[in-house]
């Protein structure tokens, strides 16, 4: 039996991170989070980007760029979609999440998830470094996890 398991391991990891200026007062929390999370598992600080975009609907465009350019051995996307008065939340947060699945199948780099899905800003700063962790961080380790991980597999034929 052959067994593969992803690691932790960041050294010489190279991270894009796809973050939301929407609901920027929770997602600059995801992003200290992401940050801390890659730092403390050896990530070295230069080898970290960051492209804010607009909104979550715009993060798949975004983290698949990153993930196509050969650039980062993972990506990690960062947002907040928080219920309003309309179902254009729905919307934003559907398509977001299809979107970053495809980047990460389409391109064979893994695409981490912390865009964040609540009915109100206080449980999304929950999420974000409160009570609830924070997910920013979480995403960070699945990012290393999967990096190594996929550097372990076979690769795809050609
Ligand atoms: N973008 C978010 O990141 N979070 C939200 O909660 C949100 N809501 O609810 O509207 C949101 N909307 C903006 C959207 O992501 C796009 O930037 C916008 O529609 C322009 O394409």
């Amino acid at each position: 039996m052959t067994t593969y398991a992803g690691m932790l391991r960041g050294d010489g990891v190279r991270v894009g991170i796809a973050c939301a200026r929407f609901n920027d007062l929770v997602t600059e929390r995801l992003l200290a989070g992401a940050r801390d999370g890659l730092v403390r598992h050896g990530v070295d600080q230069s080898l970290i980007v960051v492209a804010w975009a607009p909104g979550a609907f715009e993060l798949p465009l975004v983290a698949q760029r990153m993930a196509a350019s050969g650039e980062f051995d993972a990506v990690i996307a960062l947002g907040a979609v928080i219920r309003g008065a309309t179902d254009h939340h729905e919307h934003v947060g559907g398509q977001c999440a299809a979107g970053l699945q495809r980047a990460a199948l389409d391109t064979g780099v893994p695409v981490a998830f912390a865009v964040l899905t609540t009915d109100t800003l206080e449980q999304a700063l929950e999420r974000a470094g409160a009570k609830g962790g924070n997910k920013g961080y979480e995403a960070a380790e699945t990012a290393l996890e999967m990096a190594d991980l996929l550097g372990q597999l076979p690769k795809a034929r050609s």
